[in-house]
């Protein structure tokens, strides 16, 4: 009897038919000037992993920003971290993209080294594989990462989306070397490309769950409760991210927040919403009563700030109780004219109330954290030498955060009109180290001054504080 060798039906990627697709999930390592994990992770690929992993699917991550790595740590030594999940990641000094050469700043990589990197995707099974991409200058971390994948698995289909693809997506295009870009929301584009890979379609879920895995949840885990936001500020891209503000559901993030503290031990959970406020009395207020009455151990953070709008006693007392350990506020400008001209966020001499809520409530000063915006078209070091000055007078610590001009926001044409980077062409110089929208009213130097003011003017001591 001839001995017949019969071949296993085989659908996409080699997957033996009946077995359990895989999907692998990859964080790229980052390429840039300085970084700092203020709760950095990847919440966009763990929430699209729930939906895969409902479906069946198979669901591994690869996390080029794991801070544990034994071989890193063996050649480059521990990174120093906090215990409630901040600290640094492991970093290379590397050679300066030519568009840098004038910057006299060293630029790394951050991340496990490239050997670890390789192994972890080699050791990996994929039927399709998804790429996420955080700042939009970001972006080499994502070719290295690709790149990888593709030699270790050449047949699998790579997917690319997230921050960089939504808001540059013909340059994600050129240059990713990805099969399929996703800009903006996933579910539709993602159910057409898995339809067309002939793998399973995934179940979409409308609340932020993502899947717990465990190198996600090491001390910290990002968690999000509402979806977008419902201002449409100049200088930001939120809407072109998410179109709509959609509410999230209180009882499920209560449940992931539940879970992976029963799992993983986790105690830190850092907020990525836009507007966690927004909407409060159906999302973020039931989420902390619930809370209040279970007793567990837990910190909350909001490494992205909340509107001080939407901030009133009732909110500030239920994130005191609840274990939030301090409150960063989008307070960005002290000038009536700036919120008028770009976000219509709020009137500056509301401060002083909802400073007042937050103290009442129990927080101290200097749990309380405001960002003034630095860097805008054109903006006068003098502006911004005023809003420090005014959000400090209330003992509060402020914190800049420098503008990176982002494709789709309003102020792009204006950006594109006064910067001397070639911002259209190559989003590394979005990168908001190199100060972007430098001029000789507001030069790095001033940028600077204004750093070193707003840490020194950062004590507790509070004033009676007077506006502009
Ligand atoms: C959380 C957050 C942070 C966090 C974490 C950052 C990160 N990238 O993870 C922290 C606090 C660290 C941060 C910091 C900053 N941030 Co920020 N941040 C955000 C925020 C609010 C969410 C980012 C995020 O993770 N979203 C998760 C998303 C991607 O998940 P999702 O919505 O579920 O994803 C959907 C789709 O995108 C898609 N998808 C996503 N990935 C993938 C992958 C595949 C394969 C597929 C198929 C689909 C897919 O599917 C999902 C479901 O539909 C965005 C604004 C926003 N609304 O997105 C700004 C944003 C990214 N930040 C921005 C900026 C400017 C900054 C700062 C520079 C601010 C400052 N001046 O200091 C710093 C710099 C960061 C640094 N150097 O460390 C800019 C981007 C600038 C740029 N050039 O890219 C944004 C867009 C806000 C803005 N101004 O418009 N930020
Ligand atoms: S800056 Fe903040 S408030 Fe303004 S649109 Fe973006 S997320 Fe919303």
């Amino acid at each position: 009897v001839a001995n017949v060798t019969k071949k296993p039906p085989f659908v996409q990627g080699g997957r033996r038919a009946g077995a359990r697709p895989r999907a692998l999930l990859v964080y790229p390592p980052i390429y840039d000037f300085a970084l700092y994990d203020l709760f950095l992770k990847p919440f966009a690929l763990l929430r699209l992993g729930a939906w895969l992993g409902r479906a069946g699917y198979d669901v591994r991550l690869v996390n080029a920003l794991d801070y544990k790595d034994r071989r890193s740590i063996a050649t480059l030594g521990q990174p120093k971290r906090e215990r409630w999940g901040t600290g640094k990641f492991f970093r290379q000094v590397v050679d300066k993209p030519s568009l840098f050469a004038g910057i006299e700043r060293s630029y790394a990589r951050y991340g496990i080294v490239e050997q670890s990197l390789e192994e972890r995707i080699a050791s990996e099974r994929a039927d399709v594989v998804l790429v996420s991409a955080g700042m939009t200058y970001w972006y080499p971390g994502v070719v290295e990462a690709i790149r990888a994948v593709r030699k270790y698995h050449p047949r699998a289909p790579v997917l690319l989306g997230g921050i960089y693809p939504t808001l540059c997506p013909e340059h994600a295009r050129e240059v990713s070397e990805a099969d399929y870009l996703v800009s903006g929301p996933a579910a539709a584009r993602l159910e057409e490309i898995l339809g067309k890979l002939s793998l399973p379609a995934v179940t979409f879920n409308e609340d932020e769950e993502p899947v717990l895995l465990p190198e996600a949840n090491w001390e910290a885990a990002a968690v999000r409760l509402n979806r977008g936001c419902p201002l449409a500020c100049a200088y930001c891209s939120s809407r072109s991210i998410e179109p709509k503000f959609v509410p999230g559901n209180p009882d499920s993030l209560w449940r992931t927040v539940r879970e992976a503290y029963s799992r993983y031990g986790t105690r830190s959970f850092a907020f990525y919403d836009d507007a966690l406020l927004a909407r409060k009395e159906t999302a973020l207020l039931p989420f902390l009563e619930s809370l209040s009455g279970s007793n567990l151990p837990l910190s909350f953070y909001l490494p992205n700030a909340v509107h001080l709008r939407f901030l009133d006693f009732e909110s500030a007392l239920a994130m005191k109780r609840a274990g939030f350990r301090e409150v960063r506020l989008g307070f960005e400008s002290a000038l009536r004219d700036f919120h008028i001209n770009y976000d219509r966020k709020f009137e500056p001499s509301l401060l002083a109330d909802k400073l007042e809520y937050l103290l009442q409530a129990g927080f101290q000063a200097q749990e309380v954290i405001a960002y003034v915006l630095a860097g805008l078209p054109r903006q006068g070091v003098e502006e911004v030498e005023q809003s420090i000055r005014y959000a400090a007078s209330f003992g509060i610590r402020v914190q800049l955060a420098e503008y990176s001009p982002t494709p789709a926001s309003a102020l792009w044409q204006t950006a594109l009109k006064y910067s001397c980077f070639p911002l259209a062409e190559d989003p590394l110089v979005h990168n908001n180290t190199i100060m972007p929208m430098r001029w000789k009213g507001f030069t790095l130097e001033d940028l600077q001054t204004c750093k070193d003011l707003a840490r020194s003017l950062s004590s507790p001591s509070v004033h009676s504080p007077r506006l502009p």
